[in-house]
């Protein structure tokens, strides 16, 4: 174990590390947080503080830290065979059993794996191949593929341009050719004019329009998050992606769910698509397949695609030397045991989905709050100025940073996205640590409370 201080920890960071989605100058200024430990639902700093991380490290640690299923299967891997490819006509044992048992747990339509290293290479295998497919279908003219405003799909050239984050767009040169968004389906934002599920109907169509005004022979597919993760827990209206598979239907175009965050396990179904109804052609994976333990990726590639590319295709022209690697397949495959042993999907559905709702409900009562929202093991509180109006406070003022800031102070890990606090904590989260985790909520919204109105904000 290392004897460095925070001080010597942070002076070395600042010095050599550069972090994602960080302004450097503003993080050398303040020191970064050091965390040295996990167990559980709970993180240690290398001051000694406990925290309860309600985002289950990043949307990933499904299973919790520490735990031993997944630490020996990495062990025994690592003594085996560390690492072969599966280019050049070879792959190894996990590679295969982890195909396989991912065509056992992902809906019916998909026998087939592309194995990444992360899921923004997952999104970037899905441009190629929604690309390809429709190329060997004869049809190379299909090259758009429609996207969401707010949406995130990663942080490559591909998935920054399918995301329809601004900040990002605006740096890189991005997006690239043929990728379009529409608006998202955001019903405190763009809907409150009409019932949720009159507005997710409304959201559904601008595909329809926006297919329409592209020319339905010009489009190749339309991606979406379930349930929108890092644009902040976005839960659509019941009515949103029913209808958005009768419109890809009806004009014959590929449906991508980009599953990072809402597959295995988080919705309450092994999959989001399932939760909310709908039967995507590709989906994407990373995170909770290894629960964060070691980096992995993928697209579940439906009959449909797999068949064409298979039977007709000749040489796909992709792939990565982590493709398969054998020793994230094989802790995926533990991780995915240890959830189907546990029962954890279940255990979201009738234990801990509802119990977040339950508590969710009630911190909606506070006066900050003008919107909760819950969806499985993943919720949302909209920060507002004025409760009985709905009415949002100046984005200047970053309100969702300052409740930040009384979480990080309390012990708490929560995500402020804008003036959405969002969790999503780990799915073997008891129900203690449920009511846990709601009073550090309810005394970081009081705290922010009194803060803003010393402020003068409200
Ligand atoms: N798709 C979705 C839906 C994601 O949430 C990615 C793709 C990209 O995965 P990789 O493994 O390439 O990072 C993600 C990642 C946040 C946050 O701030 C969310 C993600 C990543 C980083 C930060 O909430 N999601």
């Amino acid at each position: 174990m290392s004897t460095r201080t925070t001080r010597d920890w942070q002076t070395a960071d600042t010095s050599h590390h550069l972090h994602p989605f960080t302004d450097f100058k503003s993080l050398a200024a303040k020191g970064t947080r050091v965390i040295v430990k996990g167990d559980g639902i709970y993180l240690w700093d290398s001051d000694g503080e406990k925290i309860l991380d309600a985002m289950s490290g990043l949307w990933c640690v499904n299973v919790g830290y520490g735990r031993q299923e997944l630490i020996d299967a990495a062990t025994a891997q690592l003594k085996q065979l560390p690492f072969y490819n599966s280019f050049f006509q070879t792959t190894t044992p996990p590679a295969i059993e982890l195909a396989e048992l991912l065509a056992e747990v992902t809906p019916p339509q998909f026998r087939h794996v592309f194995f990444s290293g992360s899921g923004s290479e997952g999104n970037d295998t899905v441009v190629r191949m929604v690309r390809r497919y429709w190329d060997v279908l004869g049809q190379p003219e299909r090259q758009i593929i429609i996207s969401r405003n707010n949406a995130y799909h990663g942080s490559t050239m591909a998935g920054a341009s399918l995301g329809g984050m601004g900040g990002m767009h605006a740096q890189g040169g991005l997006p690239i050719p043929g990728i379009v968004h529409i608006e998202q389906p955001f019903w405190f934002e763009h809907g409150q004019a009409m019932t949720r599920d009159e507005f997710g109907l409304r959201a559904a169509r601008w595909l329809d329009e926006k297919i329409r005004e592209i020319g339905p022979a010009k489009v190749a597919a339309f991606i979406g998050e379930p349930v929108q993760g890092a644009g902040g827990v976005i839960v659509p209206p019941d009515t949103y992606w029913p209808e958005v598979q009768r419109i890809c239907d009806e004009h014959g175009i590929l449906l991508v769910s980009d599953e990072v965050i809402c597959g295995f396990g988080r919705t309450g179904q092994w999959f989001g698509c399932e939760t909310f109804g709908f039967r995507p052609d590709l989906m994407t994976f990373a995170k909770g397949v290894t629960s964060g333990y070691i980096p992995l990726g993928g697209v579940m590639v439906g009959e449909r695609i797999a068949k064409v590319l298979i039977d007709q295709g000749g040489e796909f022209n992709h792939g990565y030397t982590y493709s398969g690697h054998p020793v994230a397949c094989a802790v995926a495959l533990a991780n995915i045991r240890v959830v189907q042993k546990e029962g954890l999907v279940e255990r979201v559905r009738d234990e801990l989905g509802p119990a977040l709702a339950e508590r969710f409900a009630e911190l909606a009562e506070h006066p900050l709050v003008g919107e909760a929202q819950t969806c499985g093991a993943m919720g949302a509180l909209q920060l507002v100025r004025n409760k009985a109006k709905s009415e949002s406070f100046a984005s200047e003022l970053e309100v969702g940073m300052v409740c930040r800031g009384h979480c990080f102070g309390n012990g708490l890990i929560m995500r402020a996205v804008g003036d959405r606090m969002i969790v999503a904590p780990p799915l073997v989260m008891t129900l203690e640590q449920v009511d846990e985790m709601a009073g550090l909520i309810k005394r970081c919204l009081d705290l922010t409370l009194k803060d803003v109105k010393q402020r003068g904000w409200m």
